[in-house]
């Protein structure tokens, strides 16, 4: 009976053992699971473009292989994850078109541009550290393809964390116009890294329910409060100021305090009123129509291939 199946689903969650794909779950913990997937996949493969850009204008080849390396990477994360959005019985086709028609969003942090070499480095520190610190806790997600997903995914990504502060620590070491590079990067990267995290608690409509369900295992702002902590040490190892004049250690609550981001400007690259948010869409609509013969051809190949087992 339905009730049944609501109690086994609560005490599977209860005990924190895995929901699979063949077992009942209620409509809302399906739909949430859904959303949040297909923003993580299409975060992966727009987050492609911001280093994307730089491969051929990598400063040696190899720079350039680890680049290459590291968007490719990318591509495969984007890959698992709408794997995993498929158990639950979503369509990719359709989710990529939920993505290029704003019905469904990617992350705030790819609407930025990138405007120098240091900005691969800078991406690599604070946004895969950022993503890392997000990506973790979810590894013991609820939903066992998308936990299992995310171990692969945070090994990947701390691959990219390390060669981003390798190579900000290389440019430090450098000329006096590298080492302004960096610091220029930090300075515009800071704040939209922190705003991965998504709103404040207070203004947060899904935390609770996804709390409940143990999709999310910490709120945005523990996850926030987390990823300052840990890039605060690595900051002044670089010999980089992050941009905040009200980042201080606080000893009664053995944690950064930290400035408010400006969560008007949050609101408006949400809403697709960022810097970049036109070119990102606009590159990825480019890309998926030039790629449609791939996918024609593709179709065409299994049918004659389903037929021929049929004869
Ligand atoms: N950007 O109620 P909440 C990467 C939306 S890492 C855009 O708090 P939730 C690796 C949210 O969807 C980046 N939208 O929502 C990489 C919701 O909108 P809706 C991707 C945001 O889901 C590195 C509304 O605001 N990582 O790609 C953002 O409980 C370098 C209300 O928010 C993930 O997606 C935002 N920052 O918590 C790749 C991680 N924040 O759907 C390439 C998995 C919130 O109601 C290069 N996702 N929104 O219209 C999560 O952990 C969660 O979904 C949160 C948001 C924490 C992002």
């Amino acid at each position: 009976t339905p009730r049944e199946l609501q109690e086994h689903f609560d005490r599977t969650i209860e005990r924190e053992q895995r929901i699979e794909p063949r077992d009942w779950m209620p409509d809302g913990y399906r739909k949430t699971l859904i959303r949040q997937i297909a923003q993580h996949a299409h975060s992966e493969i727009i987050g492609m473009q911001p280093e994307g850009k730089w491969i051929t204008r990598a400063p040696s080849l190899r720079r350039k292989a680890i680049l290459l390396a590291k968007v490719q990477d990318e591509a495969g994360h984007g890959l698992y994850l709408y794997s995993a959005a498929e158990t639950l019985g979503a369509d990719r086709g359709e989710l990529t078109e939920m993505l290029l028609d704003g019905r469904q969003k990617y992350s705030s942090i790819f609407n930025y541009p990138t405007l120098s070499y240091a900005d691969v480095g800078v991406i690599g520190w604070l946004v895969d550290g950022a993503a890392i610190c997000n990506q973790v806790p979810l590894c013991r997600s609820s939903y066992g393809p998308y936990a299992r997903a995310m171990i692969r995914i945070c090994k990947e990504e701390s691959f990219h964390q390390r060669q981003g502060y390798e190579l900000l620590l290389t440019m430090m070491r450098g000329t006096p116009e590298q080492r302004e590079a960096v610091q220029d990067a930090v300075n515009r990267w800071w704040w939209p890294s922190l705003m991965m995290f998504g709103p404040p608690d207070s203004e947060s409509r899904h935390t609770a329910r996804s709390m409940a369900w143990k999709i999310k295992r910490h709120t945005n702002d523990e996850l926030r409060q987390r990823f300052v902590d840990m890039t605060v040490p690595q900051a002044e190892a670089l010999g980089v100021t992050l941009p905040d004049p009200e980042l201080r250690w606080n000893p009664e609550r053995g944690h950064y305090d930290f400035g408010e981001p400006d969560w008007d400007e949050f609101r408006r690259v949400i809403a697709g009123d960022g810097p970049c948010n036109a070119e990102r869409i606009a590159v990825r609509r480019a890309a998926h129509e030039e790629g449609a013969w791939v996918r024609e051809a593709a179709v065409s190949y299994a049918a004659k291939q389903a037929e021929r087992a049929g004869r």
